[in-house]
């Protein structure tokens, strides 16, 4: 779907053809997302979404947003299945239909210097943290910049691209990934983690409302991530911070250290041998202090 229009559909049917391997009503421990009334309960009451697009599958909703680039902010696409999900750096990410909430969202912030962009997928991530620990009952924790974790395992992944003139932010959270259907081991779900619900309609509802409101104050606060409440929000739901950390930053380079803050840039401090080191980009990966003398 790519207008502003909605095709009818029936009360509680599954959104579009299911995708391969049958009937969307086939495992009844992933029912399907009511397209219809998310887009009627989170739409059109003068706030951020303007549109909640369900489809059954595609390729990377990610992806699709970026086609609509031109278009107002507020787009939100949710997919069923991704056949071509992607992570950074040209990973993908991968999960069987229904099994979580798979789904990009279209911002322009032109409010804020576009220096401090380089916020929304933290932001996002701080939402995305606190609307499942409070809706799972679980303590989800960020490893910095962005992925969503329990314990020392990946609940959910987030991936910011430019679009046009403005910014894609697609989460993957798993939410009924089975252990055997874990695509690497360090994953997990909210139902391996009992989770006291695994319905995703509250969980995204929670998220897109969540992320709502911290994107209004930053963004009515010019982008400043301190004033706005952001900052210390993503500090105290920083798992990275304090932790010994090994950080495979883009130019092939490692660097080995304690992360001790977040800075007015959101990038992660990291104290290494050669004193305070800020870190925009990069894979961390939090190592047991015995694990240095390995390295
Ligand atoms: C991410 O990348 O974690 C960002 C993932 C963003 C996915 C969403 S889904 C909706 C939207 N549309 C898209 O096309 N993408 C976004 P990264 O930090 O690079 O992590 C990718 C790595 O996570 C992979 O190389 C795997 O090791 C691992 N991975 C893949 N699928 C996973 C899953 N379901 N659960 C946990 N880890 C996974």
């Amino acid at each position: 779907m790519t207008g502003a229009s909605h095709p009818p559909q029936p009360p509680h049917e599954p959104t579009g053809t299911p995708p391969a391997g049958g009937s969307p009503w086939t495992d009844l421990e992933r029912p399907p997302l009511r397209g219809r009334e998310l887009d009627h309960a989170l739409t059109g009451h003068g706030g951020l979404w303007r549109e909640i697009d369900v489809v059954a599958e595609t390729g990377s909703t990610n992806a699709d947003l970026a086609a609509r680039a031109a278009e107002p902010e507020g787009l939100v696409r949710v997919a069923e299945y991704q056949s071509a999900g992607r992570g950074r750096l040209d990973r993908a990410w991968t999960a069987p239909p229904r099994s979580g909430l798979f789904l990009s969202v279209l911002l322009r912030p032109t409010e804020v210097p576009v220096a401090q962009w380089g916020w929304l997928p933290l932001l996002v991530g701080v939402a995305a943290a606190e609307s499942t620990s409070r809706v799972a009952g679980l303590d989800v924790r960020l490893k910095w910049p962005n992925d969503l974790l329990i314990g020392d395992r990946k609940l959910a992944g987030i991936l910011a691209e430019r679009a046009g003139d403005g910014v894609v932010v697609g989460i993957g959270l798993n939410v009924t990934l089975a252990a055997d259907e874990l695509p690497v081991p360090t994953a997990t779900s909210l139902g391996l983690e009992n989770s006291i619900t695994t319905d995703r309609d509250p969980l995204l509802r929670a998220l897109l409302r969540d992320l709502e409101a911290w994107y209004t104050r930053w963004r009515e606060a010019g982008g400043d991530a301190r004033s706005s409440g952001l900052h210390s929000a993503y500090t105290a739901a920083c798992a990275t911070l304090g932790r010994r950390v090994r950080v495979e930053l883009p130019a092939g380079r490692t660097l080995i250290g304690t992360a001790t803050a977040i800075d007015n840039d959101g990038r992660v401090v990291v104290e290494g041998t050669h004193g305070p080191e800020a870190v925009g980009a990069g894979d961390v990966i939090h190592v047991r202090p015995a694990d240095d003398v390995q390295m």
